[in-house]
């Protein structure tokens, strides 16, 4: 009998310590709370709720995912394309269950997700598989996605809207950046965490004065 092949897991990436979870959790809880109190976000509150005047609790409006984490690759157990050679790579072996620290730059909220903009050193880009920024990425907004540099869509999803899938998270933010680099900003607020702009049809892109640092473990996840 053959030897059976070792299994896939469903992704891998960097999973934030308990503590850390903690930490990230309250720290971005407070910017939601900031955040729907705000008369810039209430004028348009009607594309998160679908009618004007209406109120949205955003704590509530988001469902928090399990475990924070920022993934590398998705692997779906070895149905995605180039699972077993990510799982393969020399670099994936060595820094499995080693620490790393995570830095994240921006928080983003639309009417899908809650999520944190997570900015790659050169050697967390070695663990970010080439062409991963494009997978699902929808045809119209891949030219602008291939002009932005790899590892943009790093992230780590902080919630999600009813019936949306995390993935969305890494989508949602590759349009924000497509949008900021044509300019394409609106209203701009000062908060106490950094600057927050509006980028239309609910989408919200705050830019932290300091990055908030968080340490993690690299590994694999299966369900
Ligand atoms: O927030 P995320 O990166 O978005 O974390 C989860 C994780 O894998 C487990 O579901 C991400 N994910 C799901 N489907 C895909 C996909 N097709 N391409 C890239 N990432 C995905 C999801």
């Amino acid at each position: 009998t053959k030897p059976k092949e070792p299994e896939l897991p469903l992704f891998f990436g960097w999973f934030l310590l308990p503590e850390e979870e903690e930490r990230i959790k309250c720290a971005t809880m407070d910017f939601l709370k900031t955040l729907d109190t705000l008369e810039a976000f209430k004028e348009h509150i009607s594309e998160f709720t679908g009618e004007a005047e209406k109120e949205v609790d955003l704590e509530q409006y988001f469902q928090n995912p399990l475990h924070l984490h920022c993934t590398t690759k998705f692997c779906d157990y070895g149905k995605a394309e180039g699972a077993k050679e990510y799982a393969e790579l020399q670099v994936v072996k060595e820094s499995l269950a080693k620490s790393d620290e995570l830095s994240v730059t921006a928080l983003i909220v639309t009417p899908r997700i809650f999520g944190a903009r997570v900015a790659l050193t050169e050697t967390q880009m070695k663990l970010w598989p080439e062409g991963e920024d494009k997978e699902g990425v929808a045809p119209a907004l891949l030219p602008s996605v291939e002009a932005l540099p790899m590892g943009s869509r790093a992230h780590v999803t902080l919630g999600c809207s009813a019936g949306v899938e995390a993935v969305q998270t890494g989508l949602d933010l590759l349009e924000i950046l497509a949008l900021q680099k044509e300019g394409k900003e609106g209203t701009q607020v000062e908060m106490d965490l950094g600057t927050l702009s509006y980028l239309s049809e609910g989408r919200w892109f705050l830019t932290l004065r300091e990055p908030i640092t968080a340490d993690t473990t690299f590994s694999s996840f299966s369900d």
